[in-house]
């Protein structure tokens, strides 16, 4: 049976049983990662020099980055859905990929680690407000992107929904000032009427 090493509070690993529950494949996890440990271990190592999670075993198919394991898991198992057949729209959905990872993702970690994963007596509320600022202008381009379509590439759910819905999720659950984002609001409406998004990503942020 397919492995997965990670604990389940890790937006990366998120992304990874997320994809997994939307595709049906069965698994076990291993917690590993900050107060699990393990990543570490020279086992680990060998598996993931990097000593981060996720990673994955596929009956003896070793692979890390959590984007790489989502699109991995969606060409192996949701061809033409998941993993978009169309050569335009799968560009489409790995761009959004690509974006949540580089613009989406990178303003939402420092106002994440602030907030959830700082003392409250050690936060810089000030640093935290201008940080927050910054997510509303990189979500705008979102606004945009969802003009005429229900999901990143289109009409139909696809692998690239599930990295930055990871993101949507995390910035919605943060309590910070956000601008009025309509498209992004209903988008993030939709997923949350996914049993997977449900089930792996709507959890208190810890
Ligand atoms: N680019 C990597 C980043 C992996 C990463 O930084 N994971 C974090 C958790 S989100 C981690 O392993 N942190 C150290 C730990 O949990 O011990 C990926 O997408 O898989």
């Amino acid at each position: 049976m397919l492995k997965v090493w990670g604990r389940v509070n890790s937006i990366n690993v998120q992304k990874v049983l997320w994809a997994l529950e939307e595709l049906k494949v069965p698994y076990e996890r291993t917690d590993a990662g900050m107060a699990f440990g393990v990543v570490n271990e020279p086992f680990y190592k060998k598996m993931n020099p990097n000593s981060r999670v996720p990673t994955i075993d596929d009956d003896g198919f070793i692979l890390w980055e959590s984007n790489a394991v989502v699109r991995y898991l969606a060409a192996k198992h949701g061809a033409g859905a998941l993993y978009p057949s169309d050569p335009r729209q799968r560009a489409d959905s790995d761009r959004w990929m690509d974006w949540a990872s580089n613009h989406g993702g990178p303003v939402i970690t420092p106002v994440f680690w602030a907030l959830i994963r700082t003392p409250a007596d050690q936060r810089n509320m000030a640093q935290i407000t201008a940080d927050a600022e910054k997510i509303g202008p990189q979500f705008q381009v979102l606004e945009q992107g969802l003009d005429g379509k229900d999901y990143v590439a289109g009409k139909s759910f696809t692998m690239g929904d599930i990295i930055v819905g990871v993101n949507v999720y995390r910035w919605y659950a943060l309590d910070v000032k956000r601008p009025a984002l309509p498209r992004v609001e209903a988008y993030y409406k939709r997923l949350q009427q996914r049993p997977a998004f449900q089930k792996h990503i709507m959890k208190p942020l810890t």
